[in-house]
């Protein structure tokens, strides 16, 4: 059981719709430790930095218009496995197909305004993280619940 970081993005539908707590707690309540976490406009640049996977793809200027569209949170999260446990959580892409009990099936019908990015491996996570954070800005801490979330 690998402990992982993964970067979690809280995207500008979230945040305009007020659900950043709420999407925030889900993450909290699953036991997953919160080592990083900022809010920030994402720049024309930045987008292409994260989703240079995307950015010749034809559905991209719709994408950075919406992920530039207004702030978001990035926060990165750490646990056992935290990049799969967090891409069960999100959902699958389209909000209209990802079962409910996931943020995107409880929270969304569209697939471009699917409320969260998670990396979606362990090399992403490693691209993604320093994109949003520098090494100073993640914190390390003992959590006393530490013995009580994983096994
Ligand atoms: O990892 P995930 O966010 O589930 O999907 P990706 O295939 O990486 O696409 C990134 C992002 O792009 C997706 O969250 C919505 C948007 N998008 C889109 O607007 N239209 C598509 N046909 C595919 C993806
Ligand atoms: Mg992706």
């Amino acid at each position: 059981m690998a402990l992982e970081q993964t970067l979690i993005l809280i995207k500008p539908d979230a945040v305009q719709r007020r659900l950043a707590g709420t999407l925030l707690s889900r993450f909290e309540n699953k036991g997953l430790k919160i080592v990083g976490l900022k809010m920030l406009q994402v720049t024309k640049e930045l987008a292409a930095e994260h989703y240079a996977e995307h950015v010749e793809k034809p559905f991209y200027p719709l994408l950075e218009e919406f992920i530039t569209a207004g702030p978001v949170v990035a926060l990165v999260a750490e646990g056992p496995e935290a990049i799969s446990v967090v891409r069960s959580m999100m959902g699958s892409t389209n909000g209209r197909e990802s079962a409910p009990g996931t943020i995107r099936g409880d929270y969304g019908v569209s697939r471009q305004m699917n409320l969260v990015h998670g990396s979606d491996g362990p090399e992403a996570a490693a691209r993604e993280i320093p994109i949003y954070f520098k090494p100073e800005e993640l914190v390390s801490y003992e959590s006393s619940l530490g013995d009580w979330v994983c096994a």
